[in-house]
């Protein structure tokens, strides 16, 4: 199975990527991903969020399983694979977030799997333009051709087939500051400053070159 890791991190999210990155990397060699990162939009007439979509439909060419991961986030803990966490009949698998009361499917870590009904829906998620510059740009698309509703909260109006086929992953694949996981395997940091996520990153990718070495790590660079 040809698997590649990607994510973008263009212009101010160039220096988060450096730091990002090198978890990425990491995670790539040990579980035989190609890693595809990248520095420039490649629709720069969208935000940034939304250039995963194309990014998508170009690997999805090439590759059978495609795992996105934000450049946000560090991959803390590259143990296991998360292609493992899929069966046989699931084409795409997210962590949903648990807070204020809804679930929420978020698309900082993103996996999928080659197939027609994956294509169709990037495409459609895609045509979505009333979403451009909403707060949560393509994942609220994304949401919409789940059968959710985003107003006035999130939730599942309608159903769909595509949602049948989505893995709901273990919270540890992509924890965040409002639902974190005990033992996170990815950590998270949407919405927060440049300076929270670099200085939070660097944290992160001490301790993942740490465990990919397999020495101890100095208490005071963990972070609790
Ligand atoms: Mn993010």
């Amino acid at each position: 199975m040809r698997k590649v890791l990607c994510s973008i991190g263009a212009g101010p999210y160039g220096e988060i990527l450096d730091v990002s990155g090198e978890t990425f990397e990491i995670y790539a060699r040990r579980h035989g991903y190609d890693l595809d990162v990248r520095r420039e939009l490649i629709d720069p007439t969208r935000p940034a969020s939304w250039n995963k979509i194309p990014l998508f439909l170009d690997l999805l060419t090439r590759y059978d399983l495609v795992v996105w991961v934000d450049a946000d986030a560090a991959i803390v803990d590259p143990t296991d694979d998360i292609a493992d966490a899929l069966d046989d009949r699931d084409l795409m698998a997210l962590v949903a977030h648990e807070y204020d009361g809804q679930i929420v499917p978020n698309c900082g870590v993103w996996v999928l799997r080659r197939d027609r009904a994956v294509r169709r829906i990037l495409e459609k998620v895609w045509t979505h333009t009333e979403y451009l510059h909403h707060e949560w740009w393509e994942n609220a698309a994304l949401l919409v051709e789940l059968g959710y509703r985003i107003e006035p909260r999130v939730e599942i109006v309608r159903r769909s087939r595509m949602r049948a086929r989505v893995r709901f992953l273990d919270g540890s694949w992509n924890s965040i500051g409002v639902d974190p996981a005990a033992n996170p395997r990815i950590n998270h940091y949407p919405g927060r400053s440049r300076e929270h996520r670099l200085e939070r990153l660097t944290v992160d990718a001490k301790s993942a070159g740490v465990a990919r070495d397999g020495a101890s790590v100095a208490g005071e660079e963990r972070i609790a």
